[in-house]
């Protein structure tokens, strides 16, 4: 399946988010290379309604998100700020940005970005809110919030010291400095950087391999990471308990067992 979701039709060529599905793997592109992929309302709409699709689509067991052109995303296109009636800050974050960033951990299977070029603003923030991060060699992060007087927003400030620390988002948040792919990988913000004509592929490989495992375990497993730094060591192991209660119910963990025995890889069902 392919295909424009939110507001566009689906005859428009000039689409800006697109969504496609190959097998168990959903793409997401933001699709304005002419302005980086700057956010303005209908595309922070439609990528709320790509997500959320994505994410209710039981054949899909991976989502990448990635950006066309040169840029994977430059956050708040400023120009639509200077617009006569843009609405506070405040509110936008609340209708737009908060819920985009909900649906990415929310979503029950994990979201790889594949950063093809610079994350900037509120585009770094998509990158760090989701599970996985793949990057092209040319791509950077940019937390641009300070240079224009504001705060990093759409759960930067929440994921970036649970990503590096809080001595390197300090760093990143406020002075600003561009992060190579390079160094992303260094500090552990990426786990793999590549040549940019490998960039797809390398994702889609890796989110094929997600996308293959358990879906039950796997969507407990990113719960459990994400609750990890804000519940003590008892109610993390109760909840570790619970969710192997119901892994363990499952026939993906009697098939794992049998392919282990046989020595043959698992052929899990992908029921929810
Ligand atoms: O509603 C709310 O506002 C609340 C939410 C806020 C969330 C946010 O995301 S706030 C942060 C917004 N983003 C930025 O401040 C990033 C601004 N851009 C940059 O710092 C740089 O462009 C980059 C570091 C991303 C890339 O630099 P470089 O040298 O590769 O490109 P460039 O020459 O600066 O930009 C190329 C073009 O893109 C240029 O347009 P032009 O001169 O060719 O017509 C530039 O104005 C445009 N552009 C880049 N970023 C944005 C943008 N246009 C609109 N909005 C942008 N964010």
């Amino acid at each position: 399946m392919s295909g424009v979701v939110g507001g566009a039709s689906n005859a428009d060529p000039a689409a800006e988010v697109l969504l496609a599905v190959d097998g168990a793997v959903a793409t997401i592109t933001l699709n304005r290379p002419a302005a980086l992929n700057a956010l303005t309302i209908p595309m922070k709409e439609r990528l709320l309604v790509a997500i959320e699709a994505a994410a209710a689509m039981p054949s899909v067991g991976a989502i990448v998100l990635t950006g066309a052109g040169r840029a994977f995303c430059v956050g708040q296109d400023l120009r639509e700020r200077l617009e006569p009636g843009a609405s506070p800050l405040d509110e936008e974050l609340a209708r737009r940005y908060n819920p985009i960033v909900r649906a990415l951990r929310q979503a029950p299977q994990p979201v790889i970005a594949a950063i093809n070029g610079v994350a900037a603003g509120a585009g770094a923030s998509l990158a760090f809110a989701c599970d996985l991060r793949i990057a092209a060699e040319g791509a950077s992060f940019v937390l641009a919030f300070a240079a224009i007087g504001l705060v990093p927003d759409s759960g930067a400030t929440w994921m970036l010291p649970r990503l590096v620390g809080r001595a390197r988002a300090a760093e990143l948040a406020l002075l600003g400095d561009p992060l190579t792919a390079a160094d992303a990988q260094r500090l552990g913000l990426v786990s793999l950087v590549v040549p940019a004509e490998d960039l797809a592929a390398a994702a889609a490989a890796m989110a094929a391999r997600v996308a293959d495992r358990s879906f039950g375990a796997t969507a407990a497993t990113k719960r459990l990471l994400d609750a990890a730094f804000d519940v003590d060591l008892e109610a993390t192991l109760a909840g570790e308990a619970a969710a192997q209660a119901a892994a363990g119910a499952h026939p993906d963990h009697a098939e794992g067992i049998a392919a282990f025995m046989e020595k043959r890889p698992p052929r899990f069902s992908r029921k929810r």
